[in-house]
């Protein structure tokens, strides 16, 4: 092969390299997820009662689609082995409904229920309200876990209602003692997209996230 020949071959395959780190890291990019924060409660079993706090808002207003719908500060969880994780979801949108009225189910959280404040209960002094099911037209989004068998419909806010600005819901689950496991909202809320499941729908870090399960 002469020189021009092996220097085409070389150009070639850094230019592959090049690529190829380019796609690997891409793919393994993902957010700084939120840490469970230790309750030092036990539950039931044994395990750890955990905590995590997110908000779900009507759009983000912030990163790459500002507009989009979301749960703040992120959707990537990180929890420990066999813990119980019991989550607080300030939810701040306005209903947009199911489609399948079954998903209007609270199912696989501990006792099959979620108690819904309409202030923040760790502020103390507000009485919640246990729930195991809501109408689902009401529903602004779900909190769905498929893999652990979990789904929580959150009721929206009445917009006629200016008291009603937030639905505290919550409910604990139980993680098993390792994976990653995928949870996503199931209302079409991607307003403007095809039946209103495309973008904050189908993206992580909006209305689809992970929960790993590790040390
Ligand atoms: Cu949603």
């Amino acid at each position: 092969m002469n020189r021009r020949g092996v220097l085409t071959v070389v150009a070639f395959l850094v230019a592959g390299g090049a690529i190829g780190s380019f796609v690997a890291a891409w793919m393994h990019n993902s957010p700084t997820p939120i840490t469970a924060v230790a309750s030092g409660q036990q539950g039931a079993d044994g395990g750890p009662i955990v905590d995590i706090k997110v908000s779900t808002v009507a759009a983000v207003m912030q990163g790459d689609h500002p507009n989009w719908v979301g749960y703040l500060p992120t959707t990537f969880f990180k929890v420990p082995p066999n813990a119980t994780v019991r989550m607080t979801i300030d939810q701040q949108d306005t209903p947009t409904g199911l489609r399948n009225e079954y998903l209007g189910l609270v199912r696989g959280t501990i006792g099959n229920s979620m108690t819904v404040y309409t202030s923040d209960p760790s502020a103390g002094g507000v009485t919640g309200k246990t729930m195991q099911a809501i109408d689902p037209t009401l529903a602004a989004h779900t909190f769905s876990v498929p893999d652990l068998g979990v789904n929580v419909p959150l009721p929206g806010v009445d917009a006629s209602n200016p008291k009603n600005t937030d639905n505290f819901v919550q409910f604990s689950f139980k993680v098993p003692a390792s994976g990653i496991y995928h949870w996503q909202c199931f209302v079409p809320c991607g307003a403007g997209t095809l039946y209103g499941l495309g973008g904050p729908m189908q993206t992580l870090g909006y209305m689809d996230g992970q929960i790993e399960v590790g040390p």
